[in-house]
């Protein structure tokens, strides 16, 4: 790829924006100088490229991690103006760096030191699951006694609780949402439960034994939409109105549509343009696997 493929965003700590005159031919240099008063962006310098090919957005990381640092991420909405001010040398679609991951669980009794020495995770999920219907499912239930199943935090259901000092799981049958029976967990017992040995699972099960519940809470879940591909976080999204909508249960990618820069969850293998940094990242470990996104 020669260098006339891609238009060159700098951003830097002074307030002036400077736009270079367009040049014959695909190459266009836009030199835009940002605010300083943009605190919530890392403290160092970033070269923004637009990559004018398509690749779906497994290719389009991977090219980004080849030639620059990794796919953008974006902080804020000085930055989506930024981008959008690219818009009308895109075509249409752009991917951005951030996406879904699925399979980035998170036990709410995490650092509990019942756990030291285990860290084996102990997982089924039922057919099919975790399929986050809608976008919408962050929490984990057990279906029936055995499986797990993705379902909105908001349903309520039973859910077990286990207590540390008595070494005991609780059922409680009371319905609730994921967070109030997390915190009625950890008020009367130590949390909600894991599943994360054999034992542990064979105890679960016979605490559900004759329960007849359909769902039952556990300690799982994970942030929603939280991973850039960089590995940095970033709190700022700019959703289109219904979105993201995971629609048909495979949209687990960011897109965003260049005019108004709004951002809609689209299947990962689609093929769009995108942006690439260039710069320092805060965490080094920027080279992780995102096998799971390929979908
Ligand atoms: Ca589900
Ligand atoms: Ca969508």
């Amino acid at each position: 790829m020669g260098d006339n493929n891609y238009a060159t965003i700098i951003i830097m700590v002074t307030i002036s924006v400077v736009q270079m005159p367009r040049m014959e031919g695909t190459c266009l240099l836009l030199l835009l100088l940002l605010s300083g008063g943009l605190s919530t962006l890392p403290p160092n310098l970033k070269e923004h490229h637009f990559v004018n090919q398509l690749m779906n957005w497994t290719e389009a990381q991977s090219y980004c991690r080849e030639h620059f640092t990794d796919l953008v991420t974006v902080y804020n909405s000085d930055i989506n103006q930024l981008l959008r001010s690219m818009a009308p040398n895109l075509e249409d679609w752009v991917w951005l760096g951030l996406y879904n991951d699925r399979y980035s669980w998170k036990w709410s009794m995490e650092g509990k030191h019942f756990y030291v020495g285990s860290t084996h995770e102990f997982l089924i999920w039922a057919n099919g699951q975790p399929d986050c219907v809608n976008a919408n499912e962050y929490c984990v239930a057990l279906q029936g006694q055995t499986q797990m199943d993705d379902r909105p935090c908001g349903d309520s259901y039973p859910f077990l609780c286990y207590n540390a000092s008595s070494t005991s799981y609780i059922l409680v049958m009371e319905s609730r949402s994921w967070s109030e029976a997390q915190s009625y967990c950890r008020t009367y017992h130590t949390d909600l439960t894991s599943i994360r040995r054999k034992e542990e699972k064979s105890n679960i099960t016979l605490t559900l034994n004759g329960s007849g519940v359909q769902y039952v809470w556990i300690g799982l879940y994970r942030d929603p939409w939280a991973p850039w591909s960089d590995n940095t976080t970033s709190t700022f999204t700019n959703w289109a109105p219904s979105e993201p909508n995971n629609k048909n249960s495979f949209e687990y990618c960011v897109s965003m549509y260049s005019m108004p820069g709004k951002w809609y969850d689209a299947r990962c293998n689609y093929k769009l343009n995108f942006f690439c940094f260039t710069g320092e990242v805060q965490n080094t470990n920027t080279v992780r696997s995102c096998h799971h996104v390929k979908h």
